[in-house]
């Protein structure tokens, strides 16, 4: 009797908070890689980022990190190329073109550089300082988002290439929430608007609708929405 064991036992955990938009886009890439990820959410309230003992793991003292069998990865946007390139060989999502690979990265390191810092802009001030609105100029950078987001989809039907790629798992998991603080209009950005609903209609959202949901609760109690 011949038995299989070549099944994959190995633990991969991810460290994460659930509402984190950057934690969300690695959920909804675990669903399209089909990984399966042990969750341990770390207490916000409680500053559980800062401890010791998760400074071991990420330095940076950021939600996610991804400690796959005890190889550890931090930054969402490497995490989601990491999980790519380790189990998504035969997913479309990702490319070892160089021309499509590159403007993939490049698309993620406008989300982790632009879009997704000017989104915390906007909520730091909220959840680390009890503020209630959100000032205008920040406001006004996330137009400026939209606007070259917008631009970008003239070309493209999605963020990097003419088909989904992790590029756009990790925009959307900004835009999602931007979209909460900041409505994508039909009428000012038609295209955004047309590729977050189509984004919405994936089943990847089903990873991570719960998180934009509480994101979206808490928001509504900090900002007496
Ligand atoms: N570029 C990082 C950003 C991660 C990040 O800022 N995460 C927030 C939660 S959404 C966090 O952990 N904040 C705690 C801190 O900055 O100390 C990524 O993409 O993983």
């Amino acid at each position: 009797m011949v038995i299989n064991l070549n099944v994959n036992i190995m633990v991969k955990k991810l460290y994460m908070v659930e509402g984190s938009p950057v934690a969300n886009a690695i959920l909804m890439a675990a669903r399209a890689f089909d990984v399966e990820l042990e969750l341990q959410q770390l207490d916000f309230a409680k500053q559980e980022y800062l401890e010791d003992w998760y400074l071991q793991i990420n330095p940076a003292h950021t939600v996610p990190a991804l400690d796959d069998d005890g190889f550890i990865v931090w930054d969402s946007h490497v995490i989601l190329i990491y999980l790519a390139e380790t189990y998504g060989s035969s997913s479309t999502l990702f490319s070892n073109i160089p021309k499509v690979k590159y403007k993939i990265l490049q698309m993620l390191n406008f989300n982790c550089g632009t879009v997704f810092r000017r989104l915390s802009d906007c909520l730091r001030p909220i959840f680390y300082e009890n503020q209630k609105t959100i000032e205008q100029k920040y406001l006004e950078s996330l137009k400026d988002s939209y606007k070259v987001l917008e631009r970008i989809l003239e070309s493209s039907k999605f963020m990097a290439a003419d088909t989904m790629t992790i590029a756009d798992i990790s925009l959307f998991s900004s835009i999602a929430v931007t979209d909460l603080i900041l409505p994508v209009t039909d009428v000012e950005y038609p295209r955004l608007r047309e590729w977050l609903i189509d984004m919405k209609n994936t089943d990847l959202y089903k990873a991570g609708e719960q998180g934009v949901d509480t994101l979206k609760n808490a928001l509504d109690v900090m900002l007496e929405m």
